[in-house]
């Protein structure tokens, strides 16, 4: 990085790496070679949404651009050794053996995995579906079922549609109800609020409340006015316990304009009332009467919103099962029943500006959420919203015999680090016969890819989120140019995607991108053309792709997405607007956004009421296994770093190991650990060992660990991450403990032993 008097100009963008999309101020200087760099980056503080916060990694985009390890050409594998070639041979090499691949084994031998920047990439974005579409194969895996698949699963079954996730309404909130979240390192998550802590502490300046649910102190504890230290798992207890209150204590009422479009309240309230404070408290670890108190708080206060995150979708009550999807549900029980949801200050439905599934005019009755359109070979797990869980890629990949899977392609993900059973998943990707990736580092994933493709960095791309912007706590559109010129002879992010897709639907390595590019655009706007709502209602095909442009890529489906979503905007008014174009505070949005078969909220799903069942039973065993005095282990989030990546830039993570094993000094004594010393952990699937850190931030019982971090595996390519203490969380994370309804593993509260090492 240059020095300030080397400014020549000044960009403004939308930081793609977390979901907080804040405004950046990028200033851009000249390095002696006449290359344009980046000289600093702050926030922009004209962005209509961010306001001028930033966070540590947001100023990184600059490191993240120059760093040398980032890979600028593809590699491809050559007598187990990776080496540059030129992009050319990358394709033959991958049309050449996945081309027989699928002519001897069928398109069902190739797997495909999609990680979590691929939600922070407006090509990813676009291109992943022409992607999965190309590959023709139902063996489809994403980090969602290591993450949110659960929220999407209980906003199917209830609304209608998995998109259809209430956000808290942060800015008019007074009481806020933070489950297993911690937007102080994270900064939000199906959410989004850039300066998350800071609309945190407004909320607490109008005199409203800030509630945590965490089995840790986090920063968000810290900062809350409320702290209830729950167990890992037992959340769906806890909300149900809420719920029981309400109903018992008469203080149910959704309100008028949520009970003309509700069935199953009542036949919800009957069943949870077994779930009382006083009978789960125990297994919860909190005072009934501290459950009774919220319930009635949010129950009177005048507006007030229950918001369930990681914490909440991927924990479980250790060896017997997730719960994701029925917290997630519960979420939304409390919700209604304390007449928060769709009204200002509670749970609200956003209207994306690029448009999405429940952003059109009226209530449509839907077909309904369904999953299990198809299963996985080894153990018959269902599929959910596309895709079969994430846990189950190993042994669909060593396990499933003459079916199993043979190459397998991945997209900005790090799976060996992020799902579970690391080491399981590991070996069976070494052991395939093709593996493609399209990512920018040598890591602990792509070290077994025979060829890689490195997309340009975060600055050399356009960028509008998407995919975030659907969970925005207002509705706002930003726009991004490319900050940085491509490389000579780099393809974009999209061409990579695009030229995938066309050497796996078999139109070889020198198809015509822009011509495909048209043909998906025609197939946008003819949909368009005969759809009523649509602004191209009546018009000729063949004039509106003129009026949209002849430059093929992303930008040019965005312009589409932008003009027929419900703000009529365009990219051209969004290029006009580099700070961003902020159409206001959440709406209700009841009932247009339902899609349910009735077209009402179905708040007694039958498969969630029959999973209650499963919660009976766990709730059972795990009071069993507290009398044993079984440890649980949660992970945690830090705010300088981003899951398994970004360690390989210096600024980030220099410092004191952040990768430490929190012990409750009370366990510690008996366990015989001491701060600093070597704590061996075990689970079911695996063993580690962590450096100990003796503190009361984790309640007696939980032990933490952080996911993402053990780097400098042979074979990659990431010089400074190496050299950063840390382990593999995911070493202990069981691939067949997991939430049903969802396929989302358990990542929170995983069943462990912890002893001295050695
Ligand atoms: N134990 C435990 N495990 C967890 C979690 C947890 O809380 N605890 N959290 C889970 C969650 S929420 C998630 S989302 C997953 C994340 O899991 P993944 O999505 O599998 O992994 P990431 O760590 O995000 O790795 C991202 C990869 O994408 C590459 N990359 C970055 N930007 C781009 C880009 O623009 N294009 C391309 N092509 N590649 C890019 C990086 O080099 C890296 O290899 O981890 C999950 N795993
Ligand atoms: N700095 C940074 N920011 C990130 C990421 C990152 O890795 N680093 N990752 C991004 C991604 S992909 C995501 S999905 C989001 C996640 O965003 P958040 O959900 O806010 O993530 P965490 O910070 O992990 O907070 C989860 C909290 O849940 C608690 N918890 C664990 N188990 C339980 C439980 O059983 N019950 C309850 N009530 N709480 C529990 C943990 O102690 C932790 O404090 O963050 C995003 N932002
Ligand atoms: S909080 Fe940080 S990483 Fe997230 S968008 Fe803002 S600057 Fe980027
Ligand atoms: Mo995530």
């Amino acid at each position: 990085m240059g020095t300030s008097d080397d400014i020549h100009r000044i960009a403004f963008r939308t930081c793609p790496l977390c979901e907080a999309g804040c405004g950046l101020e990028i200033a851009v200087g000249r390095g002696v070679d006449g290359t344009e760099r980046v000289v600093r980056i702050r926030g922009d503080r004209d962005d209509v949404f961010s306001h001028g916060y930033l966070c540590p990694k947001g100023t990184t985009l600059g490191h993240l651009h120059d760093d040398p390890d980032r890979l600028r050409r593809p590699m491809v594998k050559r007598d187990g050794v990776h080496v540059e070639v030129d992009w050319d041979e990358a394709w033959h090499e991958i049309e050449e053996r996945l081309t027989a691949i699928v002519r001897d084994h069928g398109r069902e031998a190739v797997g495909v995995y999609l990680g979590n920047p691929s939600a922070h990439n407006l090509s990813a974005m676009m291109y992943n579906r022409t992607l999965l579409g190309a590959l023709g194969t139902r063996r489809r895996f994403s980090a969602s079922t290591v993450d949110q698949a659960p929220r999407q699963v209980a906003s199917g079954f209830v609304f209608g549609t998995p998109v259809s996730v209430p956000v808290p309404d942060l800015d008019h909130t007074d009481f806020l109800v933070l489950v297993g979240a911690n937007p102080y390192a994270s900064n939000g998550s199906l959410c989004t609020a850039p300066d998350f802590p800071g609309r945190i502490e407004r909320i607490q300046e109008r005199c409203g409340t800030v509630v945590v649910l965490d089995p840790r102190r986090s920063r968000t504890a810290e900062q809350a006015d409320r702290w209830l230290a729950v167990r890992p798992g037992t959340d769906a207890l806890v909300l149900a316990a809420m719920v029981a209150t309400l109903a018992e204590e008469g203080l149910v009422a959704p309100g008028d304009h949520v009970a003309e479009v509700l069935t199953g309240l009542d036949e919800v309230l009957a069943a949870l009332t077994p779930f009382t404070p006083e009978r789960v408290a125990r297994v919860v670890g909190v005072d009934a009467e501290e459950i009774r108190c919220l319930a009635r708080d949010l129950a009177r206060a005048s507006s007030g919103s229950v918001y369930g995150r990681i914490g909440t979708t991927t924990s479980g009550l250790g060896g017997l099962g997730g719960f994701g999807t029925l917290t997630s549900w519960l979420v939304d029980v409390v919700n209604i029943a304390t007449g928060n949801l769709d009204r200002r200050g509670g749970a609200m439905f956003p209207l994306p500006v690029a448009g999405g599934a429940s952003t059109r005019g009226s209530r449509e009755r839907g077909k309904g959420f369904a999953t299990g359109r198809g299963h996985t070979v080894v153990r018959r797990r269902p599929e959910v919203m596309g895709e079969y869980p994430a846990a189950a890629m190993a042994e669909e990949i060593t396990e499933a015999g003459e079916e199993r899977i043979r190459a397998f392609v991945t997209v900005a993900g790090n799976p060996v680090l992020s799902t579970p059973h690391s080491r399981q998943l590991d070996d069976a990707l070494g052991s395939l016969d093709l593996m493609v990736s399209v990512d920018m580092y040598l890591n602990e994933t792509t070290r077994h890819a025979d060829v890689i493709l490195p997309p340009p960095s975060q600055l050399q791309r356009s960028h509008y989120d998407l995919l975030l912007l659907q969970f925005a706590v207002r509705n706002t559109a930003n726009y991004s140019e490319p900050v940085l010129g491509l490389d000579e002879g780099q393809p974009d992010e999209w061409e990579i995607l695009a030229r995938l897709a066309a050497i796996a639907a078999g139109l070889g390595v020198d198809a015509d991108l822009a011509a495909l590019d048209d043909s998906t655009l025609r197939t946008m706007v003819e949909r368009s053309v005969v759809d009523e709502t649509s602004p191209f209602h009546g018009r000729e095909v063949e004039a509106v792709m003129d009026e949209l442009g002849t430059e093929p890529g992303p930008d040019r489906m965005l312009d589409f997405m932008l003009r027929t979503g419900p703000y009529r905007t365009s990219l051209a008014a969004l290029r006009e607007n580099p700070h961003g174009l902020d159409f206001g505070a959440l709406e209700p949005r009841l009932p247009e956004i339902l899609r349910t078969p009735s077209g009402m909220i179905e708040l007694a799903h039958p498969a969630l009421m029959a999973d209650l069942g499963r919660l009976t039973a766990a709730w059972a065993a795990a009071d069993e296994q507290l009398a044993g005095g079984q440890m649980t282990l949660v992970g945690r989030r830090h705010l300088r770093s981003n899951n398994s990546w970004m360690h390989n830039i210096n600024v980030l993570v220099k410092g004191r190991p952040r990768c430490t094993l929190q012990v409750h000094p009370d366990d510690a004594a008996r366990l015989g650990l001491t701060d600093g010393s070597d704590a061996e952990v075990a689970s079911r699937v695996g063993r580690l060992v962590a450096p100990v850190e003796v503190t009361d931030a984790v309640r007696p019982g939980v032990v933490s660990l952080p996911h993402g971090w053990g780097h400098g595996v042979a074979g990659t390519r990431m010089g400074v991450a190496a050299g950063v203490a840390g382990v593999n969380s995911n070493l202990l994370s069981d691939h067949d403990d997991l939430d049903p309804l969802s396929g989302t593993s358990v990542l929170n509260g995983i069943m462990v032993t912890v002893a001295p090492a050695g």
